[in-house]
């Protein structure tokens, strides 16, 4: 029995652990937060496996924490498969008393691990590099090969290794932060299309601002924080020059467009609110944008549909698909800007389809293929039980409420009903029994600037003396035909949620 790390159990699990460390550091360094780095696959694969109902708990109870728990898990199983690499390389090395067989097998299996799982063989080389200097290191201060070892403690051996895993590990982080692509819109580069009016952009983004309740902290009629949902917590990071979208299926001839086709073709500025199928009654996942894009409809007649079920699947770069009535589609749009700038990662970069009035899980994003389709199929919710194809439910929420010097109450909150048009919005201060109309902000304009924009949501707000005993504030939304938003409530699974949102005060 000699002194070496690498000669105990523990030592050797030392080891391999710091590999791991290290590993998944070089993963990510090189590959930043990308579907390359070795953890989204597995992140993917875990996603995908779980049962619907598992998936829907979890959204609702849990919200993204449920898909960051999710990541982890998957990061903690590609270190695993590091530490078993390295240490299947450790144990046959000392076996067969091959000094070289430790690193080169730690390198050789956590690079094959690495291209299994990403597809990706240069980049593998990320992990593969890093875990197999962590595990030559230790050899190194061991002493291995017949030289004195240059560090005499076993505990400053460990030391040692952890150490420098840790460093590799605070570097790989960092360079990787550096590498990833922004999600989010504020990074986003400004917008500059040859088809796009970015003046038109300029002048409906003012008069939105104008238009804004502006007051406290009540929603923006534009978004600063656009809500985003997805399947992988890990966004597809895609190049728009290899990106393409081709409409198939039930066509007369299949066409195919690339970003340059779709960015010279007459564009159109167009404010377009989003709301998930999955948000609480008065959640915060309805959001409002102006998108830059091209309408569907021509495309779809340039390949003639000739669907026997009237619907369509979209498909998107992440696997996602969802399917619905190719008529909702024809009134939508390819969007490739967002608020002047070009569409973020996160919300679907380069192109995704907007369908007015529609839940936003048919809003793919990552758009690849249109393709028509001769019978009805499931979408990748629905596959989990979830019913959000179709247009969304009204709602008017309660998000804002202070009081005033003079002791009054201003609450208020948005308030959308997709394509049927918001008209009023009513309060009411005693649980029901009477109500008053609260003040509206003027609708968004239409793309074509004639008229209130189709699909965007509006802001509400009403002040009050409140009473001195309790009271309950009940607020409910008239559509432009006149009907009221439906009383009944219902939870958001599985076709979204639906009531008046209530406050009771004290
Ligand atoms: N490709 C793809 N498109 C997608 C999703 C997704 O996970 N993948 N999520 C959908 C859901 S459930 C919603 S609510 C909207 C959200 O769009 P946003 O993230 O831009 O707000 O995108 C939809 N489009
Ligand atoms: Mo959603």
């Amino acid at each position: 029995m000699t002194d070496d790390l690498l000669d105990s159990p523990g030592g050797r699990l030392l080891v391999s652990v710091a590999a791991a460390i290290a590993g998944l550091a070089g993963s990510y360094a090189v590959t930043g937060y990308a579907p390359a780095f070795i953890a989204s696959p597995i992140e993917r694969t875990l996603a995908r496996s779980m049962p619907g109902i598992v998936v829907s708990t979890a959204i609702s109870t849990l919200g993204s924490l449920g898909q960051q728990l999710n990541l982890l898990l998957a990061i903690a199983l590609a270190g695993l498969f590091i530490a078993l690499a390295a240490r299947a390389a450790i144990l046959t090395g000392q076996l067969t008393n091959n000094r070289a067989l430790p690193v080169v097998g730690t390198a050789v299996v956590t690079w094959a691990v690495s291209v299994v799982l990403t597809g990706e063989v240069v980049l593998a080389a990320g992990p593969a590099v890093p875990a197999a200097a962590v595990v030559g290191l230790a050899q190194l201060l061991d002493g291995f090969g017949g030289s004195v070892s240059p560090i005499s403690s076993k505990r400053r051996r460990a030391l040692s290794t952890v150490g420098a895993a840790i460093g590799a590990a605070t570097v790989g982080y960092a360079a990787g932060n550096q590498r990833s692509v922004a999600a989010t819109g504020d990074d986003a580069p400004v917008l500059n299309a040859p088809g796009a009016d970015l003046d038109d952009v300029d002048e409906k983004l003012a008069v939105a601002a104008e238009s804004s309740l502006g007051f406290g902290d009540i929603d923006p009629l534009v978004s600063e924080n656009f809500y985003e949902v997805d399947i992988n917590s890990i966004d597809p990071q895609i190049s728009a020059a290899d990106w393409s979208l081709s409409i198939t299926g039930a066509v007369e001839e299949e066409v195919t467009l690339d970003y340059e086709d779709i960015i010279e073709m007459d564009a159109e500025n167009r404010f377009v609110t989003l709301r998930c199928v999955g948000e609480s009654l008065n959640g915060y996942k309805t959001d409002n944008a102006l998108w830059t894009g091209v309408p569907v409809d021509s495309l779809l007649e340039e390949a003639g549909v000739q669907s026997g079920c009237e619907c369509v699947m979209l498909r998107a770069e992440d696997d996602y698909y969802e399917e619905f009535p190719i008529d909702a589609l024809r009134g939508g749009m390819l969007a490739y800007g967002m608020n002047g700038k070009i569409l973020p990662r996160g919300h679907g970069y380069p192109v995704r389809a907007l369908v007015p009035g529609h839940w936003g899980e048919v809003n793919v994003k990552w758009l690849s293929e249109i393709e028509v389709l001769d019978e009805e199929a499931d979408g990748y919710w629905e596959k989990r039980g979830w019913q959000g194809t179709g247009p969304v439910n009204p709602v008017a929420k309660l998000h804002h409420e202070s009081m005033l010097s003079d002791g009054r109450r201003r609450i208020g909150g948005p308030a959308y009903a997709g394509l049927r048009g918001v008209k009023r919005v009513e309060v009411s201060t005693d649980g029901g029994e009477t109500w008053a109309d609260a003040t509206l902000s003027d609708q968004l304009p239409a793309a074509s600037g004639d008229g209130p924009a189709a699909d965007a949501w509006r802001q509400w707000e009403y002040t009050y003396d409140p009473p001195s005993s309790g009271h309950t504030v009940v607020v409910r939304m008239v559509d432009q035909r006149g009907e009221v938003q439906p009383e009944t409530e219902t939870d958001s699974y599985p076709s979204g949620a639906s009531g008046w949102v209530s406050k009771q005060y004290s």
